[in-house]
């Protein structure tokens, strides 16, 4: 088990990957789609992204791929501070709306991850992780929910307004659509567009040499802005590894995602995923309560026992990186910088001694 830590797009710069390094961290997963971009002050890029209604921001350039030299060029700079690349973490709905949506552009968006799969393959970065969801990460409240005030998100009602049209997974990729909202979608058709998406692209990323991680809904709700989602239990996580086989499927284990699910038990979720050896990475914060009633917590408090699931890991010899995806943020001149730094610095320890242990 190794320690990573991840980075935004906007933070793909030395200062940060320095921070990243002095707090122990190897390995790095890189945001690449910017979730911030014109997201004003809906979506202040000092915390992780949060958003209203309107989403977080606008999705990238439709006809830019990330390319080989691009992600050779942030990878030189990754290794020149230390660290290795592991990850990048989301397509950009700008690549795959209709994919999600089923929309007239599906094949060729098809087409364009497969050869994004590709440019990240032999740029030498092993795992692509990806949220196959329509309403996204949407619907999450800030306050001062952790422990001493300190500003962190959490849920506190189901949402169910619905989607403007030219908007998926709490982005804009298209501000010119005509007004009204995205037609209904029934859970079936959204399995069957993932599995279209699994068979399609599996046997490239496989050839590839690239991993392809599903995260789960966060928040875990069965719908969300009057959208189906998928993985909402954790029993759902192995409908999806049924769907194709190939060592190419694996899956972005969020940690705090399954334990805001109604249903099922983290560490038997853990286990069981883990001891199949589909987990590409973790995803390891805490959190209290249920969704759609839950807070993020500083990772010391919070129903998630650390110890216990990095125990459970260590059984099943996983391998991967391990890395907090949101922290709350700590009252001072660098909220983010010292939440995340707790958060890491928290993991290393417990890191440690889980090994110390073995
Ligand atoms: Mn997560």
């Amino acid at each position: 088990m190794k320690l990573g830590f991840g980075l935004y797009r906007h933070m793909l710069s030395a200062p940060y990957f320095a921070f990243a390094r002095q707090l122990g961290a190897t390995h790095v997963v890189v945001h690449l789609v910017d979730y911030f971009n014109k997201g004003g002050a809906h979506n202040p890029p000092r915390d992780q992204p949060v958003g209203e209604l309107g989403g977080w921001g606008h999705a990238g350039n439709p006809e830019q791929l990330w390319a080989v030299e691009e992600l050779r060029a942030i990878k030189q700079r990754i290794e020149g501070a230390g660290l290795i690349w592991e990850a990048i973490e989301n397509f950009d709905p700008a690549h795959w709306h209709d994919v999600l949506l089923d929309g007239p552009r599906k094949r060729l968006q098809l087409d364009w991850l497969k050869q994004i799969i590709r440019n990240v393959g032999m740029a030498g970065i092993p795992i692509i992780g990806y949220n196959f969801s329509i309403a996204g990460v949407a619907g999450r409240v800030t306050g001062p929910f952790a422990r001493g005030g300190a500003i962190s998100v959490g849920m506190d009602a189901p949402l169910d307004e619905p989607i403007p049209n030219g908007m998926v997974w709490n982005m804009v990729y298209d501000a010119n659509a005509p007004a009204g909202y995205l037609p209904e979608t029934t859970p079936q058709q959204l399995w069957s567009r993932l599995a279209a998406f699994l068979n399609e692209c599996l046997p490239v990323a496989e050839r590839a040499g690239v991993r392809l991680a599903a995260h789960p809904d966060d928040p875990p709700l069965p719908r969300l802005r009057g959208q189906p989602r998928l993985v909402y239990k954790p029993e759902l996580y192995q409908k999806l590894i049924d769907i194709n086989h190939s060592p190419s499927n694996q899956l972005e284990c969020c940690v705090g995602t399954l334990a805001e699910m109604q249903d099922g038990d983290v560490y038997e979720a853990v286990d069981r995923y883990s001891a199949q050896h589909r987990i590409a990475y973790i995803h390891l914060r805490n959190v209290r309560g249920k969704a759609p009633h839950y807070k993020e917590t500083h990772i010391d408090e919070g129903d998630i026992d650390i110890l216990r699931v990095l125990r459970i890991l260590r059984k099943n010899d996983f391998d991967g990186i391990i890395i907090p995806d949101h922290a709350p943020q700590l009252t001072c001149d660098a909220p983010w910088h010292a939440g995340m730094a707790f958060a890491t610095g928290y993991l290393s320890a417990c890191l440690s001694a889980v090994k110390a242990e073995a």
